[in-house]
């Protein structure tokens, strides 16, 4: 799949597009993803416009440990006993969408290595 042109993620945080919110605090907010792969998938984005993980710098440090933060946090609230946290960068990788997310998955069992 090709890296989208639009960054919709930017038109959740604006709330130009609905999404099923399910946290969100002063750096982050998370909302389910459309498109399932898990019983529980959810992603966390920054509110910053960051495109992907590859464009992160110094000033993010903090930015990047709340994404973290709030990934174990929802993975508590959803009732998780295990969880994978995923970050495609750059079409290569599978990104699609041109905005930072932290993809937390669980609610199944996973396979290793990821295809
Ligand atoms: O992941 C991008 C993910 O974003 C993919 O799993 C579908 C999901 N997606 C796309 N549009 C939406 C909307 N509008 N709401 C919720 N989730 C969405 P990537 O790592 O870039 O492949």
């Amino acid at each position: 799949m090709a890296m989208m042109e639009k960054n919709i993620f930017l038109d959740i945080v604006e709330g130009k597009i609905p999404a099923e919110i399910v946290y969100q605090d002063d750096h982050c907010l998370a909302f389910r993803d459309i498109s399932p792969k898990a019983p529980t998938h959810i992603l966390v984005i920054p509110l910053k416009e960051i495109r992907t993980h590859a464009d992160v710098t110094e000033e993010d440090c903090e930015l990047l440990g709340r994404m973290q933060l709030a990934a174990a946090k929802i993975a508590k609230q959803e009732g998780l006993d295990g969880y994978r946290l995923i970050i495609n960068c750059e079409e290569s990788a599978g990104q699609t969408v041109p905005h930072l997310h932290l993809h937390v998955m669980g609610g199944r069992d996973f396979t290793w290595p990821p295809g």
